[in-house]
């Protein structure tokens, strides 16, 4: 069905590079197939991400467009810190809008300097090559002030596209949670005059439990993966919480309940993915976006299993939710501002917490080993490797540094580290 309906005139009114657009959109069905179409034995209830990655500048994007047409608005987002439920009790979709993908690389080095993350690279590449209908969809964009990078990117990038940049503290004193709430309280008035609504109670109450929900959905499927065998691969639970940042929130919860459902059975059973001698890896690190599947590729394939992801697109995304019991907006919007500010980004210092994460989730996951995966010129997580790195050989935990990028060039020499690490576990 999908496959007859033509989203060409959509993509054009968006102002894409059809052109260009058409490549992205032969470069990732092949990539997907190679990452994922290729595993054995998936859970049934990953068809359902299937066909949401097959849709992903489809479908989506047609509903992101429909929303806009019955007076919502589309809000793009680029880090953890930004409060969805504010986003939705103001009509809002949030659709995150970091891309794990090289793009338009020669355009943007013409603005940036070579030696900047490929995450930042490539949202600027996404934009400037005209290639990502959410970009263009956006009625506007929220940036933050986490890593230089990011913060002096959002610089140019606002000039073209509508950005509101939030402060984010980098510290976790009281006066930084009274500035984080301030913040709170600009966003809310920057999404009233975009959205032209007021922000209610009752929305905010229903979007905090909506997003809850998804979180606790989440939560299920992979607290399944403690589980030896794992009942699913580490890449189909990292492309869960990918597409936790742009799908419906509803119907994600409940097709993701689904899935858990599934895996608690498979628990149940004793049945999964992969031997239940297989080493068990925890991967730590950079966020990991769309279509950035080359580590947890890397590991899979070599025999190992992921078992859990302290990441922006893991653990950090799911584990923490905002309380529900405050009975005023004022009191859910510190509640808010209270559980946004309780995770643990490498942007922060110190940062104990994050470290006091890798070591917890570690043991709850049974992992053999850690893998701290940072991306080039990301020297927050950079050098917060050395002080994981630390902690885990306390712990008596091996861990194995992986610093990369979103090109393939080191998939043979990271592949032979990798096959070693997992080898050393094994022994
Ligand atoms: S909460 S990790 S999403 S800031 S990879 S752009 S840090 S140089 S993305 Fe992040 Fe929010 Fe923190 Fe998560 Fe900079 Fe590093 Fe690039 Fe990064």
């Amino acid at each position: 069905m999908s496959d007859v309906v033509d989203y060409r005139p959509m993509w054009q009114s968006l102002g894409l590079d059809l052109e260009a657009h058409d490549l992205l959109l032969t470069a990732i069905p092949q990539l997907y197939a190679d990452a994922y179409l290729s595993q054995q034995n998936r859970p049934e209830g990953m068809a359902y991400l299937d066909f949401v990655m097959s849709e992903i500048h489809g479908l989506r994007i047609k509903e992101l467009q429909d929303h806009k047409a019955a007076g919502g608005t589309v809000i793009g987002t680029f880090c953890l810190y930004v409060p969805e439920e504010i986003i939705r009790a103001l009509g809002g979709v949030a659709v995150g809008l970091c891309a794990g993908a090289e793009w338009a690389y020669d355009q943007v080095e013409q603005v940036l300097p070579r030696n900047t993350c490929a995450l930042i690279k490539s949202f600027m590449g996404f934009k400037m090559g005209k290639v990502c209908p959410y970009v263009e969809s956006a009625d506007l964009i929220i940036g933050e002030t986490t890593c230089d990078g990011k913060k002096k990117a959002y610089e140019l990038f606002g000039e073209l596209a509508p950005l509101h940049v939030m402060e984010l503290p980098q510290m976790k004193r009281p006066q930084d949670a009274a500035l984080w709430r301030g913040e709170l309280d600009r966003l809310v008035i920057e999404l009233e005059r975009v959205s032209g609504r007021t922000l209610t109670f009752e929305a905010l109450q229903q979007a905090t439990r909506e997003v809850n929900a998804k979180r606790r959905a989440l939560q299920r499927l992979n607290a399944a993966r403690a589980a030896a065998p794992a009942p699913i691969s580490g890449k189909d639970a990292l492309l869960a919480v990918q597409v936790a940042f742009y799908d419906d929130v509803p119907r994600f919860t409940q097709m993701v309940d689904k899935i858990a459902d599934e895996l608690e059975a498979r628990v149940a059973a004793g049945s999964g993915v992969a031997p239940a001698d297989a080493p068990r890896v925890l991967v730590t690190g950079s966020p990991m976006s769309v279509p950035n599947w080359k580590v947890h590729d890397l590991v899979e394939k070599a025999g190992g299993v992921v078992v859990a992801e302290e990441l922006c697109t893991g653990a950090r995304y799911y584990e923490k939710l905002v309380a529900e019991e405050a009975t005023t907006t004022e009191g859910l919007l510190d509640d808010i501002a209270a559980k946004y500010l309780d995770i643990n980004c490498a942007c922060f210092t110190p940062n104990p917490g994050r470290i006091d994460d890798v070591l917890r989730l570690a043991r709850e996951y049974k992992a053999d080993g850690i893998l701290h995966y940072a991306l080039q010129f990301c020297a927050p997580y950079q050098i917060e490797a050395t002080t994981v790195e630390r902690a885990a050989r306390e712990a008596g935990i091996p861990l194995l540094r992986v610093d990369t990028d979103y090109s393939m060039e080191d998939a043979g020499q990271l592949g032979t580290r990798v096959e070693a690490f997992l080898e050393m576990l094994q022994g």
